[in-house]
């Protein structure tokens, strides 16, 4: 396959002014007739004139009315044109009930719908497929259906077909259609300036009663961005329509998002405060693209970051002033921890903004996302808030209708700031996660702390240069009052010292606050202030951080030198699960351990191998512990952590629901289960009730909860996929990858869903110890899945090859059996292109 790079970026050669498509729909042999309005870009630097098509049959096309002579049969095509404007008309057919792959036009259970971005609109008809080229959508809809939706604002319609307008010019990635036998629950929203704005959830029927909350989220997002970010809604309808069958979690389409039908649809009785908060923030995410991402949107697919750095960030600012920011802040963390520091630290590593790719499909990565998201945040730290939304102000007045590059995003802030960026800028080119080492020094009341930054090399990039890291820093005395408030250091050298003067005795650092830049500290030339910043710091990701290193420490001691819990840290934590004063679903986050596969980054990153078993037995080990230390104390937190009424997902009522789980999950280590099963038997809301599910399985109490589970809920797909994924993330290690393989069997292991799939082998991935079981058993059977799922849905199969992705912190009989696994996938032929790509970059 061909790589694509960043570097060859040229201007498109001509310019869409207006697109007119009809669609008649057809399961087999949907007609797509397009009428499309180019003119030479007089920013062009050649002539060549190209459309994009993959999968098409071409009937017939003109040029100015006039036949063109062409025997396509589905690539990107070439042609002679004018050198002037001219129109471009053609009929293809595709055929959307075998499009498995779910990019293009496609079927979901009877219902038609479109993925466009990345590249998807290829799939649909010829067409400039580039986000740099915009163009104002005219479409007519003809099908025998209930509901016909396209972007924009719906112009007429009539029995069978419908006429949609969308005013603003947008690229192809952007467009969409669905038909299909729906039901709107609807509801209005007047903008700031008076828009009255029609909004709509559409979703089949049955699934009515589950739309309340979305359209909620979506008011709430709407008037956040007007008051944050002056940022107003700008047509009359906003549709949202819920799909089963989707590869990611929504689509931010014009006017008209689409979203998996797990990521908006909610009740109290089948979703958990888990999925009303993730639901809550993509609902935002995808609101917040109209302005990050639609009105402004990227010049080329390099450019990604641009909107989904900047998105993230803004939905992670949303969640933080809906809920609580000290714990929005640290799930941000764990989740980029999790998933961006360990590609950041393998052969997936690469830039926020690549540089070249295969599949731009493979390139929507928690580095574009989430590290993108950091970068931003640093953005704000070193300006000021005040600065930022200037830079932003000027951002969307400067570059509102156009295609845009980080420069371009950069540049807003230099002119608003008169600040030089261009040492920040190296956060955006150069991959891998940077090591942060502190040293300290005290004499005559001065306070020095020494950094010295590296960042390791990643694929591709051997040497890096020294990045800006902005250091939140505050200094706490010994009798733990703050004698230093939080002031940022900005680092821009390898190695750099601040000092703080005046000071009666050493004190206690408390550094990167807020973890206010995405690198690894390391505080090895410190001394040891964990357990005083747990009790402490005012800090609360830095309390929270604290006693995360503490759980580490004792976790890698026990792991290493085989030493029994530390005692000091159970009681620490006990401090923490009592105290009162602190928010519950504080304590909660402070009482999660690490997970497996962090503690094995950490052996990893320490030198040592890790053991997969080993880290599962040490985790289960100090839990047990844990429950005996703490037992005389948590009936009474669990008690206190009832909440009663009638359930809220809000913050407050899931920070305690959090913490009673949290509870009852040790409480259930001691008492057989009884407390769970009581808990499971009376639930009325989906959190309690899979929460003692949970320890149910996990003490393998759980064949008859097993059995009503499922008969309880067989008709409700989303929660059949909790069902399916609980069972084999509590699975012990040596029966995960034969628990998994037995459900494959099941009758509802619809295997090309996507949501289906991911909750079977995606769970197997995620029970480390399972899927790095020594049997290799785990390895085979996520194989044979890929290989299978390959050729009917190539980007689901390639975002789950990342579940090898760490394979070289393995020992080597690991190491053999996972490139193996890889090797066998590699070696199938007619292998996608996505998934070519992952293997050669993992195995490389
Ligand atoms: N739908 C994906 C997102 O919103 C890609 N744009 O991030
Ligand atoms: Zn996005």
């Amino acid at each position: 396959p061909q790589t694509i790079y960043l570097a060859d970026y040229t201007p498109p050669a001509f310019l869409v002014d207006a697109v007119h498509l009809t669609f008649r729909l057809d399961p087999n042999a949907t007609r797509v007739i397009s009428r499309i309005e180019f003119r030479p870009n007089p920013d062009a630097t050649s002539q060549d004139f190209m459309l994009h098509g993959e999968h098409l049959k071409l009937i017939w096309a003109k040029v100015d009315g006039q036949d063109v002579q062409t025997n396509l049969t589905g690539d990107s095509l070439k042609l002679d044109v004018p050198n002037a404007p001219f129109i471009w008309e053609a009929e293809v057919e595709i055929s959307p009930a075998t499009n498995t792959a779910l990019e293009g036009l496609y079927m979901s259970r009877g219902m038609y719908c479109t993925q466009c971005e990345a590249e998807g609109f290829r799939k649909i008809t010829y067409y400039p497929d580039r986000p740099d080229v915009m163009a104002v959508f005219t479409v007519r809809i003809e099908g025998n259906l209930p509901v016909l939706l396209s972007n924009g604002n719906a112009v007429a319609q009539g029995e069978g077909w419908a006429e949609w307008h969308d005013p603003w010019p947008k690229p192809a990635y952007l467009f969409a259609l669905v038909a299909g036998d729906l039901i709107a629950k609807s509801d209005t929203f007047t903008t700031r300036s008076g828009r009255q704005v029609d909004l709509n959830l559409y979703v089949r029927p049955g699934d009515e009663h589950k739309c309340d909350f979305g359209l909620d989220a979506l008011k709430r997002s709407m008037v956040w961005d007007e008051n944050f970010y002056n940022a107003e809604y700008d047509l009359d309808i906003f549709n949202i329509v819920a799909v089963d069958d989707f590869n990611m979690g929504a689509m931010e389409n014009k006017g008209l998002n689409i979203f998996n039908s797990a990521a908006v649809l909610a009740s109290p009785e089948t979703s958990t405060d888990a999925n009303y908060e993730r639901i809550e923030a993509i609902i935002a995410h995808e609101y917040f693209h109209n302005w990050t991402g639609n009105r402004i949107t990227c010049r080329d697919w390099f450019q990604l970051c641009l909107k989904e750095g900047l998105t993230v960030f803004r939905d992670q600012q949303f969640t933080a002033d809906e809920r609580s920011a000290a714990v929005a802040r640290i799930n941000d963390v764990m989740a980029l921890r999790g998933r961006q520091f360990r590609e950041d630290n393998g052969p997936l590593a690469h830039p926020v903004r690549p540089e070249s790719f295969v599949e731009i499909n493979n390139f929507y990565t928690a580095t574009v996302y989430e590290k993108g998201a950091e970068l931003i945040r640093m953005l704000k730290t070193l300006v000021g808030d005040q600065d930022y939304y200037k830079a932003l102000d000027l951002y969307f007045r400067r570059h509102d209708g156009q295609a845009c590059t980080i420069e371009d995003w950069l540049k807003v802030f230099e002119d608003t700031t008169g600040r030089d960026l261009t040492q920040f800028k190296r956060w955006y080119s150069q991959a891998g996660t940077p090591r942060l080492k502190v040293s300290e020094a005290f004499e005559n009341g001065a306070y020095t702390l020494t950094f010295r930054q590296n960042t390791p090399p990643t694929p591709g990039q051997e040497a890096k240069q020294p990045v800006v890291i902005p250091i939140a820093v505050g200094l706490l005395n010994p009798d733990g009052g703050e004698v230093v408030e939080t002031q940022v250091l900005e680092m821009t050298e390898a190695e750099q010292s601040f000092s703080f003067d005046g000071l009666g005795a050493k004190p206690i650092p408390s550094i990167l606050r807020g973890f206010s830049a995405p690198v690894i500290l390391e505080t090895d030339g410190i001394g040891d202030n964990a357990a005083f910043l747990l009790a402490h710091d005012t800090d609360p990701f830095n309390k929270w951080e604290s006693g995360r290193a503490l759980a580490r420490r004792t976790l890698i001691d026990m792991i290493t030198k085989g030493a029994a819990p530390d005692q000091a840290f159970l009681d620490a934590l006990l401090a923490v699960l009592r105290d009162d004063s602190l928010d519950p679903a504080f304590r909660a986050l402070v009482m999660r351990l690490p997970t497996q596969d962090e503690l094995a980054q950490t052996l990893f990153d320490m030198g040592h191998t890790p053991d997969p078993m080993a880290i599962y037995q040490a985790l289960e080990t100090l839990r047990q512990t844990m429950a005996q230390h703490m037992q005389d104390a948590l009936p009474r937190i669990y008690a206190a952590m009832h909440v009663g009424g009638s359930y809220s997902p809000d913050a407050e009522a899931a920070g305690k629901r959090a913490l009673g789980n949290t509870v009852l999950s040790l409480i259930s280590l001691t008492d057989g289960g009884a407390q769970a099963q009581k808990q499971y038997d009376s639930a009325d809301n989906m959190t309690q009730q899979l929460a003692a599910f949970g320890c149910l399985l996990n003490i393998d109490q759980s064949d008859t909860a097993t059995q009503s589970f499922y008969h309880q809920w067989k008709a409700d797909r989303l929660v059949i996929d909790k069902w399916f994924g609980l069972q084999i993330s509590y699975a012990a290690p040596a029966k995960a990858a034969e628990i998994t393989e037995h459900l494959t069997q099941h009758p509802d292991f619809d295997w090309k869903n996507p949501n289906r799939f991911r909750s079977t082998l995606g769970a197997l991935t995620g029970n480390a110890a399972g899927f790095h079981h020594p049997s290799g058993a785990g390895y085979d059977l996520v194989a044979d899945w890929l290989i299978r799922l390959d050729p009917v849905n190539p980007q689901t199969t390639a975002r789950m090859c990342t579940a090898f992705e760490t394979w070289r912190r393995y020992d080597t009989d690991r190491q053999a059996k996972m490139k193996a696994a890889l090797q066998r996938i590699a070696d199938k032929p007619n292998l996608s292109r996505d998934v070519t790509e992952m293997m050669a970059r993992i195995l490389n």
